[in-house]
C-alpha cells in the first residue's frame, strides 16, 4: 500500500454549465457558452447545456453521492450570469441561494468545498457589449463578482481558485474557436490571456485585504498542462519539449510565480505579447496559495521540421504551432481514452517535478485528473476497469512524486457524473457515476467504488 500524507484532500470536480441545467431558470442570465451551444454546427449532435445533468434541481441528491463515495473535498464552479445575471449591477438573491444550499449541503456532510469563479461561462452581456475577455475593463468587473462571491460564501469557502484553465479560455476560445465564444485569431489569445491573468491579479488583491484576515481561507488559480516528452534526446528536441511546455503552462504561472511571461515568448512573439505594468506585475506576484493542476495526459515534442512548417493546422498541436514550432506525436504503445488523449502516468510524475523546480517547490493541487471512455450502463451497472486503473496508476506516480519530495496536497477526479463535455456535448463520458440523459438517473460505476476504496484506505495498492 501506498499511503498518502494524513490530511491529503481526495475529491471530485464538476463545472457549473457542465452539470447545472437551468439556463434561463431562477433569475439567471444567459452566459457565452448558452449562445454557443444554441448556435447550429457548434457542438456534436446539436447537444446543449440547457438541461443536462439537471443538477440545479437534484443537489442534494448529487451531494448524498459524494457522502456515499466518502469524499473529502468537492470543487464545483459558480456560474457568474446566476449572481449577476448581465455580469454587473443588481446581484440575484435565487442565485445566492442555490450556491449557499450547495454549501450547507456540503457542511452537512462534512465535504470540504473548492470554488472556482470562473469556468467558461462569462455573462453573454459582458461579451456583448465589451468584447469579453479582450477587454481591459474586465478585471474590473471580474474583481466585483468576485467580490460578491467572498462575502456571500466566504463564510463557509477557505478554498477559492480565480480561473479554470485559462490557456483553453485563450487557445480553444480565441484560436481554434473550439470553445465559446468560438473566436478564431492568431492574436486575440495572448491577448486575453493578459486580461485573465490581470483580472485574477485583482480578485486576488481584493480577497486578500479584506476577506483573507478574517476568513483565513486560501486562492490561487488553476492551469491545465500536459507533459511533452523530448522525442529523441537531441538537444533540438529538448528544446522543443521545454519551449512547449512554457507556451503551455509557463505562459500563465510564469508571471506569478517568476515575475514575467516566459522569455522564450517574449523572443518570438514580440509585440504580439502584452507587456504587464507595474501595478500588474505588482499584484499578480505570488497571487496563488497552491498550484492548482488539471492534467490529462502526454505527448512527445520535437523541433517541427521545416517541411512539416504550414501544412500543419494553424491552430492545432496543442497551441498556436507556427509561434512554437513543435510538432507532436504519440506512442503507439500508449493506451487512448475515448478523447484520444494518451494514458502515461508517468507523464504526470514528470510535470510534477517539472513544476515543483521551476517555480521553487510550491504546495500543488491536482484540480482534475480522469478519462473518458465508452462507458455501457448494464443491469444498471458500469463495469469501467480502464478508469479504475488509470486512477491507481496516475495516484502511484502521485504518491512516488509525493515520496520524491513534491509538495502535493490533493488531487481531484474529473469528474463525478457524466456531463455535458462541451464541443463534443454527451458523446464523452468521464463520470464516476453514469447519467441516463433520458432519464436523469445517476447510476454508480465500478470506478466510484475503486475511488472509494482509495479514499478509505488513505492510498493505493
Ligand atoms: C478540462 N485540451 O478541459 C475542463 O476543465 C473540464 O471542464 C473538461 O470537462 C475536462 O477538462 C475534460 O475535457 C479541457 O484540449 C479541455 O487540452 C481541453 C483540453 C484540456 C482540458
Amino acid at each position: 500500500m501506498k499511503t498518502f500524507p494524513a490530511d491529503f484532500t481526495w475529491g471530485t470536480a464538476t463545472a457549473s454549465y457542465q452539470i447545472e441545467g437551468a439556463w434561463n431558470e431562477g433569475g439567471k442570465g444567459p452566459s457565452i457558452w448558452d449562445a454557443f451551444t444554441q448556435t447550429p454546427g457548434k457542438i456534436a449532435e446539436g447537444h446543449t447545456g440547457d438541461v443536462t445533468c439537471d443538477h440545479y434541481h437534484q443537489m442534494e441528491q448529487d451531494v448524498a453521492l459524494m457522502a456515499a463515495m466518502g469524499l473529502k473535498a468537492y470543487r464545483f464552479s459558480i456560474a457568474w450570469s446566476r449572481i449577476l445575471p448581465t455580469g454587473r449591477g443588481e446581484v440575484n438573491k435565487e442565485g445566492i441561494a442555490f450556491y449557499s444550499r450547495l454549501l450547507d449541503e456540503l457542511a452537512k456532510h462534512n465535504i470540504v468545498p473548492w470554488v472556482t469563479l470562473y469556468h467558461w461561462d462569462l455573462p453573454l452581456a459582458l461579451q456583448l457589449e465589451l468584447d469579453g475577455w479582450l477587454n481591459p475593463d474586465m478585471a474590473e468587473h471580474f474583481a466585483n463578482y468576485a467580490r460578491v462571491c467572498f462575502e456571500n460564501f466566504g463564510d463557509r469557502v477557505n478554498h477559492w481558485i480565480t480561473f479554470n484553465e485559462p490557456w483553453v479560455i485563450a487557445i480553444m476560445g480565441h484560436s481554434n474557436g473550439v470553445m465559446a465564444p468560438g473566436r478564431t485569431s492568431n492574436a486575440e489569445p495572448y491577448l486575453v490571456a493578459h486580461q485573465l491573468l490581470r483580472s485574477h491579479g485583482r480578485a486576488v488583491d481584493i480577497y486578500r485585504r479584506d476577506f483573507q484576515p478574517a476568513q483565513g481561507g486560501q486562492i490561487g488559480i488553476t492551469n491545465n498542462c500536459d507533459w511533452r516528452e523530448p522525442k529523441t534526446d537531441s538537444p533540438e528536441n529538448k528544446a522543443a519539449a521545454q519551449r512547449a511546455l512554457e507556451f503551455f503552462l509557463g505562459w500563465f504561472a510564469d508571471p506569478i510565480y517568476l515575475g514575467d511571461y516566459p522569455a522564450v515568448m517574449r523572443e518570438r512573439l514580440g509585440d504580439r505579447l502584452p507587456e504587464f505594468s507595474d501595478e500588474d506585475r505588482r499584484l499578480l506576484a505570488g497571487s496563488s496559495d497552491f498550484f492548482g493542476l488539471n492534467h490529462y495526459s502526454t505527448l512527445y515534442a520535437e523541433e517541427m521540421s521545416a517541411d512539416q512548417m504550414g501544412k500543419q493546422n494553424p491552430y492545432g498541436n496543442g497551441g498556436i504551432s507556427e509561434d512554437q514550432d513543435v510538432e507532436l506525436s504519440y506512442d503507439d504503445t500508449w493506451k487512448t481514452s475515448s478523447m484520444g488523449w494518451s494514458m502515461v502516468p508517468w507523464g504526470c510524475q514528470k510535470l510534477l517535478h517539472w513544476i515543483d523546480e521551476r517555480y521553487d517547490h510550491p504546495p500543488i493541487v491536482i484540480t482534475e485528473n480522469g478519462c473518458a471512455l465508452e462507458d455501457e450502463l448494464v443491469d444498471g451497472g458500469v463495469r469501467d476497469p480502464v478508469r479504475a486503473e488509470f486512477i491507481q496508476t496516475y495516484l502511484s506516480a502521485c504518491h512516488d512524486a509525493i515520496t520524491a519530495g513534491i509538495d502535493l496536497k490533493g488531487y481531484f477526479v474529473w469528474t463525478l457524473l457524466d456531463n455535458f463535455e462541451w464541443a463534443c456535448g454527451f458523446t464523452k463520458r468521464f463520470g464516476l457515476h453514469y447519467t441516463d440523459f433520458a432519464t436523469g438517473k445517476r447510476y454508480p460505476k465500478d470506478s466510484a467504488a475503486a475511488y472509494a476504496k482509495i479514499i478509505a484506505d488513505n492510498g493505493v495498492e
